[in-house]
């Protein structure tokens, strides 16, 4: 009997990236596409940066800012104090060791190689196993309609630290985008065994990979189940700016409202122990709930949890 499992996961930032190197680690027997949001990607500084890609990768490599989420552990910024004395633009922060990898990508990509391809050259170097696919080789970028007017994502998210308030979210560039060759393979792959909906930013990390034509009905029409993570405990974002924008989206505030946001196309919504008043709610619009831990403070959390979320979709059916 074949033990292996192909599990595929869509991913955005910290969060996600948490799931995504415990199912990663848990089960030697688990074969992980990692399909990544590059909604926040942007040109600075004359790069092409893809913050999730980086996040992710640098997660999975074990060489992450263990504070920050993003960037590198052990980071310098001699890049960053000589810009500012120049004057230059520091409010994207920008280490050392970061830089060296977005100015690689930069000029792979300027030479003519699709994002997929940079992507998989950068993980060979940091000797990561799982499958990084962006979610496509083409331009989608997430902007922001706010109070503030129409803000790129990372003006909206790192120089405006989320504070302008949001009325929708767009993301340019995804009508004519196609999903990446390697993630439209598995959207069809019958050999796939889950898709995971990690805990990342509905709103901002998993719509945009959702917005991309035909990857919602293609979810939802494979065999396999879908099943989505809350990234809420009691109501409260884990991280990051998701109970802010649900309130300001008037999407409710509840692990409830974040399973019935994502609706039709996912099986099952594993939650929180603290948010398992919402079950019935959820059960009565036919996604199976399942309660779980989703804190993931340590490996052991991460592991425990992607083990819970694979053997969950294990007795799922689709
Ligand atoms: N997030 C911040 O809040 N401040 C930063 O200065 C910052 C720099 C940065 C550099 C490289 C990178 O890959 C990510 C970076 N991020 C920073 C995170 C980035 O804004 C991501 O888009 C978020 O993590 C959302 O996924």
């Amino acid at each position: 009997m074949n033990l292996r499992k192909n599990i595929v996961a869509l991913c955005g930032g910290v969060g996600g990236a948490k799931l995504a190197l415990g199912l990663a680690s848990f089960d030697a027997d688990i074969d992980l596409s990692i399909i990544a949001n590059t909604g926040d990607d942007f040109e600075h500084l004359g790069l092409n940066i893809s913050p999730d890609i980086d996040t992710i990768a640098y997660t999975l490599a074990g060489i992450a800012n263990p504070e920050a989420g993003w960037g590198r552990a052990d980071e310098t910024w001699s890049f960053m104090d000589a810009l500012a004395d120049l004057g230059g633009e520091t409010w994207f922060r920008l280490g050392d060791k970061d830089l060296a990898l977005n100015v690689l990508r930069t000029n792979l990509l300027r030479s003519g190689i699709g994002l997929s391809e940079v992507t998989s050259i950068i993980t060979d170097q940091l000797g990561i196993s799982s499958e990084l696919i962006p979610m496509s080789d083409t331009d989608v970028r997430t902007v922001l309609q706010t109070d503030h007017g129409a803000l790129d994502f990372q003006d909206y998210f790192v120089r405006l630290q989320c504070t302008p308030v949001v009325s929708s979210i767009e993301f340019k560039g995804s009508d004519n985008a196609k999903p990446s060759a390697r993630f439209e393979e598995l959207l069809t792959d019958p050999d796939v065994d889950a898709f995971v909906i990690c805990p990342s930013n509905p709103f901002i990390s998993i719509d945009p990979i959702l917005a991309i034509p035909t990857v919602r009905a293609k979810l939802a029409d494979h065999p396999a189940p879908v099943v989505a993570i809350s990234p809420l405990i009691g109501g409260k974002s884990v991280k990051g700016p998701t109970s802010k924008l649900m309130s300001e989206l008037d999407v409710g505030s509840s692990a409830g409202d974040i399973a019935k946001y994502y609706g039709d196309f996912i099986d099952g919504f594993v939650l929180d122990h603290r948010d398992s008043p919402f079950c019935v709610e959820i059960e009565q619009t036919g996604i199976q709930p399942f309660c779980s831990n989703v804190v993931m403070s340590t490996l052991d959390d991460r592991c425990r949890l992607a083990r819970d979320v694979v053997r969950f979709a294990g007795v799922l059916t689709a």
